[in-house]
């Protein structure tokens, strides 16, 4: 038995559960007006309505003594501070540094970063600057036009979501797009070659986003990409190398600035980061370059305010009033006390199409765990599923198991007040639906109602008898509801820093350390062996192979298929 789950708050909440399992969210809005005023947070641009949760204010307070209990306002300023709170890997969790815009200093270990964090931050106005007004040439003499950034994981789908999501910052007024974003993570030659389809590669610049330098499939995408530039650089290769073109097409962002030289990108050309920024919290910190090249470094540093307000918000305001800590206890509520396995992220903002896989990876690789602290397995449920889609798609697809499934799937729901495409009613068409699908998951259907309905359509009693049953909906299905005025590079910021923080507290509670990602080496490990195997299997079909029998049969299958 963990010391969470035998903690006097923890069991509080687990004796609470059992009379808040039948509590109906129809009846606690009957009974309580003043239950959507109480049960609403504002701050940063955000306006989150919780009040469609199985909750009361005893369960509110009994979670909130939860996160008291786990020593929450300790381990924000522990956090805040740079203590080394990813303990297996001895490290600061510093990417609130990233965005700190304020003048106080972060001091790890007595030394302050931020001198070096501005830097990079100057480093990367003046580059994307150069990049966006054409004053960066690349080697046929042309202005860039495209940025391909490779990289994988939180290399990667940082980048992707908030270029995407900020895609109305990347037009000027007449609606041209200064230089277009792509983006090559997979090791399937396919993504690569689709991208270099789409491109010019002489007006093409190509960032290297790799934390390590040594990650097996950015490694093999750059390379490849090199050697793509260099054939369309002409000449021999050697020609093209002394003519300067990597150096005009390639930079890097790395802790790594060695292997960065050693691939042949000048480091002059290289933006750097540190081990105290984790890669799925990386998108604030030098990874984030191709979101400033595409929308202007001056958005990409609203984008950065945001988060810090967000910091300022969480780090100072009580459990009571905090917003990343109730979603946290929210989380936690379904989670460990009502056996929901997973939360839905469903954006109301096309822009937000990345916004669920971005947060699949914070969350999932973060909280993904099942060891605490002290070593031992916990007998707790810890980071749930995250999956969604935008909305209205989600709908015609999968909210039927949300609406009528036998599982309990709580989910945030999110719409901006203001389109940045105003076409027709579009808009009010997007936000009917919005605001129909939470007050559809929380008041359903009853069997009366779905009788009644039929037969108002005149149907006769025999087929209303046997069509009604699978009229009804349940209701009571569990929403957050999160409305801001218009998508921009602010709320952005806030809304990621807010899930970030959400992400920590829930970490702290569950006392599993959010920050390594131990649960990605495995299969790395195997991949390095298979791969030799492969190679010398395409010489010789026979072979040895010291896999389990699935695996061999597979290898060997995949060897005699590859050819022909
Ligand atoms: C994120 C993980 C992981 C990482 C990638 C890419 O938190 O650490 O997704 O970002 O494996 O790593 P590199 O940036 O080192 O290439």
């Amino acid at each position: 038995m963990s010391a969470l789950t035998q903690s006097p708050a923890w069991k509080a909440l687990q004796n609470h559960s059992k009379s808040a399992a039948s509590l109906k969210m129809k009846e606690l809005f009957a009974t309580d007006p003043g239950r959507a005023e109480r049960y609403r947070l504002e701050t940063c641009g955000l306006y989150v309505d919780f009040s469609k949760n199985i909750i009361t204010d005893e369960t509110l307070g009994l979670l909130r003594d939860l996160a008291e209990a786990s020593g929450i306002d300790q381990a924000k300023e522990e956090l805040f501070t740079g203590k080394k709170i990813n303990f297996t890997e001895g490290r600061a969790v510093l990417h609130t540094a990233l965005r700190n815009l304020s003048a106080a200093p972060v001091a790890p270990d007595g030394q302050d970063v931020m001198p070096k964090v501005r830097a990079v931050l100057d480093k990367m106005r003046d580059f994307s600057e150069k990049i966006r007004s054409g004053a960066w040439l690349g080697f046929s003499g042309k202005p860039i036009r495209h940025v391909v950034n490779i990289g994988i994981g939180g290399s990667d789908l940082g980048p992707v979501m908030v270029t995407e999501a900020l895609k109305p910052y990347s037009r000027d007024s007449s609606g041209q797009v200064a230089v277009q974003a792509h983006f090559v993570s997979n090791v399937d030659a396919t993504h690569l070659a689709e991208v270099l389809r789409a491109v010019q590669l002489d007006q093409t610049l190509f960032i290297v986003a790799s934390k390590t330098f040594t990650t097996q499939e950015t490694m093999s995408n750059a390379l490849s990409a090199r050697a793509a530039l260099l054939a369309a650089a002409g000449g021999d290769t050697a020609d093209a190398m002394a003519s300067g073109a990597v150096a005009k097409h390639f930079v890097a962002l790395s802790t790594n600035l060695e292997a960065v030289a050693a691939f042949g990108i000048d480091t002059a050309n290289a933006f750097e980061f540190w081990d105290w920024v984790g890669g799925r919290y990386s998108c604030w910190s030098a990874i984030g370059l191709s979101i400033a090249i595409s929308v202007g470094f001056g958005h990409f540093k609203d984008f950065l305010a945001g988060g810090h307000d967000m910091d300022k918000h969480f780090r100072a305001t009580p459990a009571q009033g905090n917003l990343p800590v109730t979603l946290a206890l929210l989380g936690i509520w379904y989670g460990d006390f009502f056996d929901a396995q997973t939360h839905a992220i469903l954006p109301y903002d096309q822009y937000l199409h990345r916004l669920p896989a971005y947060l699949q990876q914070a969350d999932m690789e973060s909280n993904g765990k099942s060891v605490g602290k002290e070593g031992s397995r916990v007998d707790y449920q810890t980071g749930p599923i995250i999956w969604g889609e935008p909305g209205t798609n989600g709908q015609h697809s999968f909210y039927q198991l949300i609406h009528q499934g036998t599982k309990l799937i709580p989910a945030d729901f999110m719409a901006p007040a203001q389109s940045h495409n105003p076409i027709n009613d579009h808009h009010r068409i997007l936000l009917s639906n919005f605001f129909a699908q939470t007050e559809a998951l929380m008041v359903g259907k009853t069997l009366a109602e779905a009788e009644a309905e039929l037969k108002a359509s005149g149907m006769d009693q025999e087929a209303i008898k046997r069509l009604a049953p699978h009229k009804v909906f349940e209701g009571n299905r569990p929403t957050n509801s999160i409305l801001f005025k218009k998508l921009t590079p602010h709320v952005l910021g806030s809304l990621v820093a807010m899930y970030e923080h959400k992400i920590f507290v829930q970490g702290i509670i569950w006392n599993i350390n959010s920050y390594d990602q131990m649960g990605v080496e495995l299969g790395k490990q195997l991949a390095k062996k298979i791969l030799p195997e492969l190679e010398a299997g395409e010489k010789d079909a026979k072979v040895a192979l010291k896999h389990d029998a699935s695996t061999n049969t597979l290898i060997r299958k995949y060897l005699a298929e590859r050819e022909g």
